[in-house]
């Protein structure tokens, strides 16, 4: 991170001749709770030891200034003419800045360069994390006065409206509110939320990352979306209690959705039994059975595999050889899909080997390396 750090202020001072403020916002892992988040249901995310830096200066003029330090990258515009730019890093900036804009909120241009740590499409997050670190650092310097949560929801809808993902709330919210050594017990529909401890003595949060980039991310995840939404409006015509599926029993999806697509009815069975499973993973954390929480992992890969279909062969291997190492106590694909990173609980005592063992078996059958992040849980979005 230290890097990273330094790197947005030399090539700050170096291109624009000032002194910048530094806000660095993390990544973040999810335990369990995948997929629910825009069902209305809960998630038990993390900010962790990984993020994007942003170096920032407001200007006198309206033009925005830009440089992605890792990719050697310019963008320059106004705030007049910005428009969505085919380079893709830009609008992860830009969005957020139309959403402020259209909030009504003043800005003038500004200079700005990032650099980060967290893997690019490994499921980590590093695109919300972008947001959340533009978002904090424009209402600071331009003292606009929103909380926390706004900043979230500025972040999400830039994704939502400007890039074009409809994800849910859950990545902004973990890089903005991530406490150090706890996880978030957020309920996506109420945005209620509490900070479980999860400082579990001799066991490692570590990443298995596939090393395939989830160029179906987007398409796919959209329609998933949908599905969700169309399992609900035909749930309705019996139960018009139902807005979403977080208001949805398994005995409604038997009922509604098994005579109907077969799609419908294993994606809307995922998302019920995955709230299920959370809250009961929540438990197992208050009682310290981190045994019975790692099973729920691997059933959610096996949800997320089968009835969700948002794995990939890579992922589905690396889950099946976690399950079959003792150390491991859960394991299962993480984030949207389609590629990223399986999350593991690891015994500590013994994470050299199996991260050893993993990392052989994969390139045996894949031909080719994964990478391995051992992560800590942080504090979220802050200046440095
Ligand atoms: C992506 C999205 F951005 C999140 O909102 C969430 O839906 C996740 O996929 C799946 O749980 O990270």
């Amino acid at each position: 991170m230290e890097q990273s750090h330094q790197l947005v202020i030399s090539t700050f001072r170096e291109n624009f001749n000032q002194e910048p403020i530094v806000v660095c916002s993390p990544g973040r892992v999810n335990l369990i709770g995948e997929h629910t988040d825009y069902n209305m249901g809960f998630v038990l995310p993390a900010a962790i030891n990984k993020g994007i830096y942003i170096a920032i200066k407001k200007r006198d003029d309206d033009v925005v200034s830009l440089i992605a330090a890792d990719l050697n990258k310019k963008h320059q515009t106004t705030l007049k003419d910005y428009k969505y730019s085919d380079d893709n890093w830009p609008n992860f900036i830009l969005g957020v800045v139309d959403q402020l804009l259209k909030a009504g909120k003043h800005l003038s241009g500004f200079n700005a360069v990032i650099s980060g740590d967290v893997p690019l499409g490994a499921g980590m997050s590093s695109s919300a994390a972008l947001e959340c670190a533009v978002a904090f650092s424009l209402n600071h310097i331009f003292d606009l006065g929103l909380d926390k949560l706004s900043l979230v929801q500025k972040a999400q809808k830039a994704e939502n409206e400007f890039v074009g993902l409809q994800c849910g709330i859950m990545d902004q919210f973990a890089s903005v509110f991530g406490k150090k050594k706890h996880v978030i017990k957020l309920d996506c529909r109420s945005l209620e939320y509490e900070y479980v401890p999860f400082d579990i003595e001799g066991i490692k949060i570590v990443l298995f990352d596939s090393m395939v980039k989830h160029s179906l991310a987007s398409s796919e995840y959209n329609v998933r979306r949908s599905q969700c939404e169309e399992g609900v409006s035909i749930i309705q015509q019996t139960y018009p209690q139902v807005k979403t599926l977080r208001d949805a029993t398994l005995e409604m999806v038997e009922t509604c959705l098994k005579h109907t697509s077969a799609d419908i009815y294993n994606r809307c069975k995922y998302v019920v039994e995955e709230n299920d499973r959370l809250l009961k993973a929540c438990e197992d954390l208050k009682h310290g059975d981190i045994e019975s929480f790692g099973q729920k992992m691997y059933d959610t890969h096996e949800g997320l595999s089968k009835l969700y279909e948002v794995s990939c062969p890579e992922l589905d291997f690396i889950a099946a050889n976690a399950k079959k190492e003792s150390a491991i106590l859960g394991a299962r694909m993480m984030g949207g899909g389609f590629g990223g990173c399986v999350i593991a609980l690891v015994k500590e005592a013994e994470v050299d080997e199996v991260v050893k063992r993993m990392k052989d078996l994969y390139f045996q059958k894949m031909n080719k390396g994964m990478n391995v992040y051992i992560t800590q849980i942080e504090d979220g979005t802050r200046i440095l």
